[in-house]
């Protein structure tokens, strides 16, 4: 049998405008070539080494290819928008910068899948938001970095232009820090993360060679360094850091908020420079994400003190600080950025800190955790903000999430992943994948432009493909999933 016509809008997250011409279609064949103009020929490699990969067909490079890239015009769809006219003779897509070409590739990607033919029609697309992240906790369970490309190769096809890095936590410390090289010696080093299982960490080699190739795919890497809590791993390697001076045990467990930086002292804030300097410099990236969370530990005087010493530093190593929800608690500097995590639906602070002028992330738990169980039959995840199916991943606005944080307060929408029962890659793809797509629509698809059932429609179409690609992917009761 014929597989269905794909239509033009068949696309997630589903692009601003889709104007269908039904009696177009191009046809990928072995053989078809892509043409670009100089300052777009990067982004017409990938878009070539894409179609060869989702129709099987040869596809290669080529002066006066029927598929062309363009980069000029289309000034109205911003940094990150583009359009996309597919005729019977030919492709064409424009954007304003190869960021928005590269977004504008993943939408021909997905037309393309299967049989290589592509509806015709005109596509005029750009995001809601600027901020569009996944996030991966490194810390309880360490993923390689050949991994973590991997994993950033799915994520981009739904138009994921951060990847946060949570890369210290009570159980692990992840990044070399050469001044201290402790940290990742004794705290990343075998017998580290939830149950022991998890060891390993990036030398800064490592995590350049994970930002440029996140770089060379538009997108930007966020490195998160969480204190003044989460730090047993860092008090492991370095007992000056504990309030006694004493050395503290290593912790493989979850628990969480025993562990904290001590406010009043001075090796606390040499050890902070240190870290978040190195960590500044290696990063081409505006974003140092500094933690903040779960201080349970920390008196409320000493997180604000704390605070009020480390907040600045991102600034002044030229980068933009942000933290997790907690830390609107203390007076933030302009430009910091906050975090929100929480489960229920109210945060004083939060909303206090974007009245005063501070961007906010929507990451609500119980919307965004793909690290909750999807059902009471998820074998591995958490449930603290209960379970999480796809539809309630999906179905909810970030502009109304939080009364007094309108659309124009967000950067937009990041979707945590933390690495408590996750023991393989297998299980990393198992809880992102379909919720990623689902956040991902949130953040680029307007409110008025989507709606659930379209959605359940859509991703459909993904079970195949990923099972083509061996991703390991939740086959949620809630989509009429296409034969394995
Ligand atoms: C809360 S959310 C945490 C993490 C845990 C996570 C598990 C946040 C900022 N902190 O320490 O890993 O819950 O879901």
């Amino acid at each position: 049998m014929r597989p269905l016509t794909k239509r033009l809008g068949d696309v997630v997250p589903a692009p601003v405008s889709v104007r269908p011409d039904p009696a177009a279609t191009f046809p990928i064949v072995p053989g078809t070539t892509v043409s670009a103009s100089p300052d777009a020929a990067a982004v017409a490699a990938r878009l070539a080494t894409a179609l060869h990969e989702v129709t099987g067909h040869p596809v290669g490079l080529g002066a006066g290819g029927p598929i062309r890239l363009e980069l000029d015009g289309v000034r109205e769809h911003g940094p990150e928008g583009y359009r996309l006219e597919i005729t019977g003779s030919g492709v064409v897509l424009r954007a304003l910068t190869p960021a928005g070409l590269f977004w504008g590739v993943q939408t021909l990607r997905q037309l393309a899948a299967g049989d290589g033919v592509l509806p015709g029609g005109v596509i005029e697309d750009r995001p809601r938001f600027a901020y569009r992240a996944a996030m991966l906790d490194l810390a309880r369970h360490f993923f390689t970095p050949a991994e973590i490309r991997a994993h950033l190769d799915l994520l981009v096809q739904f138009k994921i232009n951060h990847l946060h890095l949570h890369l210290t936590d009570d159980q692990g410390w992840r990044l070399e820090i050469p001044g201290r090289p402790r940290l990742t010696e004794v705290s990343g080093g075998p017998g580290t993360g939830c149950d022991g299982a998890g060891p390993g960490f990036l030398t800064l080699a490592d995590y350049a060679d994970v930002v440029a190739y996140a770089a060379d795919r538009h997108v930007t890497i966020v490195p998160e360094i969480d204190m003044p809590g989460h730090v047993n791993a860092a008090q492991v390697a370095y007992p000056e850091l504990t309030a006694d001076g004493k050395p503290v045990e290593p912790r493989t467990d979850t628990e969480v908020g025993y562990s904290s930086l001590v406010a009043d002292r001075a090796e606390t804030y040499a050890f902070v420079e240190a870290v978040l300097q190195t960590v500044a410099e290696a990063t081409p990236g505006p974003w140092l994400h500094i933690g903040g969370d779960e201080c349970l530990s920390t008196s409320a005087e000493d997180y604000r003190t704390f605070l009020a010493r480390v907040l600045p530093l991102p600034g002044r190593y030229g980068k933009r600080a942000i933290g997790w929800h907690e830390i609107a608690a203390a007076d933030l500097p302009e430009g910091t950025v906050v975090q929100y995590w929480r489960r229920q639906d109210d945060d004083a602070q939060t909303v206090a800190a974007a009245a005063a002028g501070r961007q906010v992330i929507m990451s609500p738990a119980d919307r965004t955790y793909l690290d909750m169980k999807y059902d009471e039959s998820t074998p591995i995840g958490l449930d603290w903000a209960g379970f999480l199916p796809l539809r309630q991943a999906y179905d909810w606005d970030p502009a109304q999430r939080l009364p007094g944080v309108p659309e124009d307060a967000l950067l937009g929408v990041a979707a945590p992943l933390w690495s408590e029962t996750l023991r393989s890659v297998a299980d990393m793809q198992y809880l992102t994948f379909p919720r990623l797509p689902a956040v991902a629509e949130v953040a680029w698809t307007p409110q008025d432009g989507r709606d659930w059932a379209s959605f359940r429609a859509r991703v459909a179409a993904f079970g195949p493909r990923w099972a083509a690609a061996g991703v390991t992917y939740f086959r949620s009761p809630e989509i009429d999933w296409p034969p394995a």
